[in-house]
């Protein structure tokens, strides 16, 4: 499999016709003040020598759901990915702990669930709360321990979509070196001229990858890389890859991938919500989209999506592959949450079906994984920071809930686990996957569950078949026994309750 399959110089250069929702694209590759050079390090806290502790890698990509070739996705043309599944282990059945993206990230680099922590959406800023003051998040402690840590773009929650961007929730405190900045974690979108504020939307640019988030976020890291490849200290190195978060525009290639002809829809029935609580689905977010009759082009402008995020995964594995230290680095790549397309008429995240909560999840170890492995065995996003700091060698601090390290299937692809994970979307709504089973159960009540062995796309809800209450009954103990308030800032109004509403 040839690596790195995109580089600058494939980017070709074309105006022409957007796909969808009626803008007309342009040029634009203005580099803003946020592109400026990377924030200077001081690298100079006590050293964990490089042999002592592995070096980590954290590839963390925003909104990718499993349309990866290494999933099995007959569309998707990933083979940097398929590339890193080949180097260690594949997860077949690992799902967020929350659809939308500061509650999974929150969680997850800190190992407090959004049920303990009552961050449950994307405007709870957790370096406001007093809770947190005691929780060092994942690349905080390793740093703490000795490690040398940089990274660049959406690690901890930030995003572009605000007019003037929106500078994130990163923990400055984790990082000796951060790209844009420690208090800024995205540059602007390139965007077509006609566009003036962001929006979801999709379409081609004229423009080549290294203008892409993506491609100046992995520029950076490869940079630093190499800056630091002699040094003899243990390195944490976040990569946080933006697309396939929308807006989706990427240079023309990507686009060019997928001829729209032979774009595939996801699965689709049509009286597939009738058997689902109507207080617990909306059409709204893809009426546009499917009033545009434009629901192939949504699918082909995720996919470019897709390959774009792809293609920093290949400039990260060729940087590391000539960095000398890829025998002692261990690779984890994660997605945040899924992502719907059309499935059951939605759009997004920030629902408790499959298609919303299931995401890839790699990881190679070396000398733990064995390459080309696969497991079964329902995972977390829960289980990344206990995971973590066992192959590193590190104890596990004592705030981690909710995960467990996944050490001892990376040793044993075969092993099995009776285990089942949970996810939750605002307070009290939870959904537990199991090896066979996700059972779901909302605040009000509601409830589904679908059976995978037999209906993959969760078409028949079981809630109601009484030969299956045991199902619900063993999936329930998964249940959490807290579920705090969401948290607030003081002297601020109630945060609004979860909308499946467009935002
Ligand atoms: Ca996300
Ligand atoms: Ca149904």
């Amino acid at each position: 499999m040839k690596k790195a399959y995109f580089h600058a110089g494939l980017a070709i250069a074309l105006s022409g016709l957007v796909a969808g929702c009626g803008q007309t694209p342009d040029m634009d590759e203005s580099v803003t003040d946020a592109d400026a050079s990377p924030v200077q390090s001081t690298l100079i806290r006590p050293a964990a020598g490089q042999g002592e502790r592995p070096d980590v890698l954290l590839i963390m990509v925003d909104d990718l759901n499993t349309m990866i070739a290494p999933m099995g996705d007959s569309q998707a043309i990933t083979p940097n990915m398929t590339e890193l599944a080949s180097r260690g282990m594949i997860f077949t059945n690992a799902h967020t702990i929350a659809p939308q993206c500061n509650a999974i990230r929150t969680a997850a680099l800190f190992g407090r669930r959004p049920s303990s922590s009552g961050v449950y959406n994307n405007g709870q800023d957790w370096r406001q709360m007093p809770e947190f003051e005691n929780y060092a998040s994942l690349p905080r402690y390793f740093r703490d321990s000795g490690y040398m840590s940089f990274g660049a773009g959406k690690i901890f929650h930030a995003h572009t979509f605000f007019p003037g961007g929106h500078p994130g929730f990163n923990d400055v405190n984790a990082w000796d070196d951060f790209w844009p900045a420690l208090d800024w974690q995205l540059p602007d979108e390139i965007k077509p001229a006609a566009v003036n504020q962001l929006q979801f939307n999709w379409g081609p640019v004229v423009s080549n990858y290294e203008a892409t988030i993506d491609g100046m976020t992995s520029n950076y890291v490869v940079q630093r890389m190499g800056e630091t490849n002699a040094l003899n200290q243990s390195r944490f190195i976040g990569a946080g890859i933006y697309r396939p978060h929308a807006p989706w525009y990427n240079p023309q290639e990507f686009f060019d991938l997928y001829p729209l002809e032979s774009v595939q829809t996801p699965p689709y029935l049509e009286n597939d919500l009738d058997d689902i609580d109507p207080a617990h689905h909306s059409t709204e977010r893809m009426k546009p989209i499917m009033e545009a009759g434009a629901w192939e082009e949504a699918v082909q402008a995720y996919l470019s999506s897709v390959s774009v995020a792809d293609a920093a995964v290949g400039r990260l594995l060729d940087a590391l592959d000539e960095s000398g230290r890829a025998d002692n680095t261990i690779i984890i790549m994660m997605g945040d949450h899924g992502y719907q397309l059309g499935e059951k008429n939605q759009r997004e995240k920030e629902t408790l079906w499959e298609v919303a909560l299931q995401v890839p999840l790699i990881i190679v170890a070396p000398g733990v994984t064995s390459p080309g492995s696969r497991s079964d065995v329902p995972v977390s996003s829960m289980d990344l920071y206990p995971t973590l700091v066992e192959l590193a060698g590190l104890e596990a601090p004592n705030h981690l809930e909710g995960g467990d390290s996944l050490m001892p299937l990376l040793e044993n692809p075969d092993m099995e686990w009776d285990r089942a994970v949970l996810s939750t979307w605002g307070q009290n709504n939870h959904s537990v996957r199991g090896p066979r089973y996700r059972y779901t159960r909302y605040a009000d009540g509601a409830e589904e569950l679908y059976d995978h062995e037999n209906d993959t796309n969760e078409w028949t809800n079981l809630a109601d078949d009484p030969a299956l209450e045991a199902v619900k009954q063993r999936l329930s103990t998964y249940f959490p026994a807290v579920n705090v308030e969401p948290w607030r800032a003081p002297n601020t109004p109630q945060q609004p309750a979860p909308s499946l509403a467009p935002e």
